[in-house]
């Protein structure tokens, strides 16, 4: 990975994690257990790929990056939520997530649900509170607020969990892995790349661009999840791997096999490229970006 690009994500990495320490409740207020639980899986680690993506999206359009935290923490928030509850007994019954056990096996399960129910619901507080409104016009921020709505509902998330555990052992067409991948995953890496771009002023038509581009990283971003999963060493993952296969998941490597999965990495990865490169020079760090999350080991 070129030097800079790392040190661009280094840096970002750091700053997010600040923010996310300013806007977590601390654990030192009550209740102790479910601040602990939200911190515990907030800073387990985690690449941090939708805050940057926010970020990298309101810079190209002009904005300053510490303008745009309270977005990148409510988005970082909101995705770990997802993980929690997809850890859950009722869900995947995973042990380890980040390189830890996850938050049902150190807090037990209500705790966990719990958690994960206030870090959705912080998401939404910070969006709506003060800091922002005193930065951004309420109508760009309202905008961004329902497409985040959007994404993490039954137009994205939820509905994609749900098909993700509806067609588990059962034979699947493309159609239906596609939309599992749209929502489950493609939704909020798109409304992180829209949202940036939206509270930063973007004309409709940039913002298509991002949502387009958003789309094809978003499916890259889950095959090469999948492939992970598949042939991935679990250490560097930080949980378990072959799970998929185990559970009977529908993915696209277990439709079309690993080298068709690779392929297709490459043409949606391709085909982001150049609908980033729309934007011109000033688009180069989700260019970076793009490579990155297409080679990815972790
Ligand atoms: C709302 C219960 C519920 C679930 C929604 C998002 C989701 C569906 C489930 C989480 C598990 C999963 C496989 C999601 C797909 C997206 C994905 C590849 C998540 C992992 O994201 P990374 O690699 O994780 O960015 P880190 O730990 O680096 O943040």
């Amino acid at each position: 990975m070129n030097q800079a690009f790392q040190k661009y994500l280094l840096e970002n990495r750091e700053l997010v994690d600040i923010a996310l320490d300013h806007h977590l409740p601390s654990a030192h207020t009550e209740p102790y257990v479910l601040h602990e639980a939200m911190r515990y899986s907030v800073f387990a680690g985690g690449k941090r790929i939708r805050p940057i993506l926010a970020i990298a999206s309101a810079e190209i359009l002009g904005e300053n990056k510490s303008n745009i935290m309270p977005f990148a923490v409510a988005l970082e928030c909101v995705h770990t939520y997802s993980l929690i509850h997809d850890d859950l007994p009722s869900m995947d019954n995973d042990d380890m997530r980040r390189g830890k056990p996850t938050s049902h096996k150190v807090f037990g399960e209500s705790t966990a649900i719990l958690a994960g129910d206030a870090l959705l619901t912080l998401a939404f507080e910070i969006l709506s509170s003060a800091e922002l409104v005193r930065i951004f016009p309420c109508h760009r921020i309202i905008a961004v607020i329902r497409d985040l709505g959007n994404a993490c509902g039954c137009g994205g998330l939820i509905a994609g969990q749900v098909m993700d555990m509806s067609c588990e052992g059962k034979m699947v067409d493309e159609d239906s892995v596609r939309k599992i991948m749209l929502n489950k995953t493609a939704a909020l890496i798109m409304v992180s790349l829209t949202g940036g771009a939206k509270l930063a002023g973007a004309t409709d038509d940039e913002s298509a661009i991002f949502s387009a581009f958003g789309e094809k990283l978003g499916l890259a971003f889950q095959i090469r999840d999948d492939l992970l999963d598949l042939e991935g060493d679990a250490e560097k993952l930080g949980k378990a791997v072959k799970k998929d296969r185990n559970r009977g998941k529908a993915t696209y490597p277990s439709l079309y096999g690993s080298e068709l999965a690779r392929d297709l990495i490459k043409s949606l990865l391709d085909e982001a490229g150049e609908l980033i490169g729309k934007l011109g020079a000033k688009a180069l760090t989700l260019r970076q970006l793009t490579e990155y999350m297409g080679r990815r080991v972790s």
